[in-house]
């Protein structure tokens, strides 16, 4: 029923012994002859000198790592760790809308104009509802292939897989990596429709809502989440004749916002991705919304929730693994279950004890009553 992933975790003290140790000639070993060696103590070797190799921009090991993140292999997390000191230097831009609205079409075009401007650029693309061999990821990687001999681009896909905390941490985590890396822009493209979309758009400093003509009818059905995170709006496809039919409602429904009176109002650009069209202008608007960030301080805001989220989910997960972890081992859990089919046991009480057994005793009563859960409180953040 519970799944944790069976990560290999590695004791902190025991990296360190081996980080002095370790050599590059054991980084600098292809990925084939890694896999063949690769016991937990040659992958602790070869993970250790990671981080280091990604701090000098090579590619390759950020891919590697990368790779770990999706297979949530907790030696990860030690190489995150040395990276986090070197992010929060990137530009992130989210691009988010309808599934075929020409999202990869724009990020394509986007990251041409960003390297004619000299800029390192990382593109991640999520679909979080397909499985990993998905269609659409590898239509995303086609779309960009002119950028694929480029190393000033890199491209991840990222599909839902067992991850511990899901697509969205394993998300943060790439764009971490590309930021330590020394990229000037990372661009995460999304399927714009569930919650998923909406966490990872909370990501960006930037985020980009791609329309269609046509939506425009049925603007009423847009979920309000979608026109909320939106800091510049696209209708893309601006060839169809009903363009400026869906450029109207989208404006329309945007002055309708309650918040329309914030200090930053969402623009309504047109664009025809395909042909490059409209391109220059989308850039400059999202550079224009950076400035703003800067100019407000709204930027420190946005790192500020960003890490308090982070941080909050990071525990709650942590937290509950510790706790869960050992009631499954020795057989508590199933006892806990019979005990309340049986009416003999109330929830609100077994977690009590259990909590009370592993921490000692809780202060102020019920934790329930209290204090609301993390979860809860930063569910009421927006
Ligand atoms: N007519 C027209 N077609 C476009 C335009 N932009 C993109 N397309 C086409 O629309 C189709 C979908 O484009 P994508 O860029 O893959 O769209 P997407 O939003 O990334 O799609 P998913 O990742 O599957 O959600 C492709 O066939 C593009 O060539 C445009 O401005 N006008
Ligand atoms: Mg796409």
């Amino acid at each position: 029923m519970f799944n944790f992933p069976c990560a290999r975790w590695v004791p902190r003290a025991l990296l360190r012994r081996n980080a002095t140790r370790s050599n590059y000639t054991v980084a600098l070993r292809d990925r084939g002859a890694e896999e063949q060696n690769d016991e937990v103590s040659g992958r602790q070797e070869v993970a250790l000198v990671l981080a280091e190799r990604i701090l000098q921009g090579e590619i390759r090991a950020a891919a590697r790592l990368m790779r770990d993140i999706d297979d949530g292999f907790k030696s990860a997390v030690e190489e995150l760790k040395l990276l986090y000191p070197h992010t929060g230097n990137a530009s992130i831009i989210g691009i988010t809308g309808p599934s075929g609205a020409g999202k990869s079409t724009l990020v394509d075009q986007l990251t041409a104009l960003y390297r004619r401007h000299e800029k390192k650029v990382g593109i991640v693309a999520v679909d979080p509802s397909s499985t990993f061999t998905g269609g659409a990821i590898l239509g995303d990687r086609i779309r960009m292939n002119r950028h694929a001999e480029d190393a000033g681009v890199f491209i991840r896909s990222m599909a839902t897989r067992g991850n511990l905390g899901g697509v969205s941490r394993a998300t943060g985590d790439v764009v971490n990596v590309l930021d330590a890396m020394g990229t000037d822009v990372i661009i995460i493209e999304t399927v714009g429709v569930g919650q998923d979309e909406i966490d990872i758009a909370r990501m960006a400093h930037t985020t980009v809502v791609v329309m269609v003509p046509g939506l425009g009818d049925d603007i009423q059905a847009i979920k309000a989440g979608i026109l909320e995170i939106g800091d510049v709006f696209v209708v893309n496809k601006a060839d169809r004749d009903d363009a400026d039919h869906t450029v109207h409602e989208l404006t329309a429904r945007l002055e309708m916002d309650p918040d329309k009176d914030r200090a930053w109002q969402p623009k309504v650009l047109k664009t025809v991705a395909s042909r490059n069209i409209g391109i220059e202008e989308l850039l400059g608007e999202i550079e224009e919304h950076g400035a703003y960030l800067h100019r407000s301080g709204m930027i420190r805001h946005l790192f500020e929730e960003k890490n308090a989220r982070i941080f909050l989910e990071l525990l709650k997960e942590r937290l509950f693994a510790e706790v869960f972890g050992h009631l499954e081992v020795n057989g508590r859990f199933r006892e806990i279950m019979e005990e309340m089919a049986n009416r003999r046991k109330d929830p609100y009480s077994a977690v009590e004890e259990i909590l009370a057994q592993r921490f000692g005793p809780l202060s102020g009563g019920s934790a329930s009553e209290s204090n609301p859960p993390v979860g809860a409180r930063l569910g009421e953040e927006k």
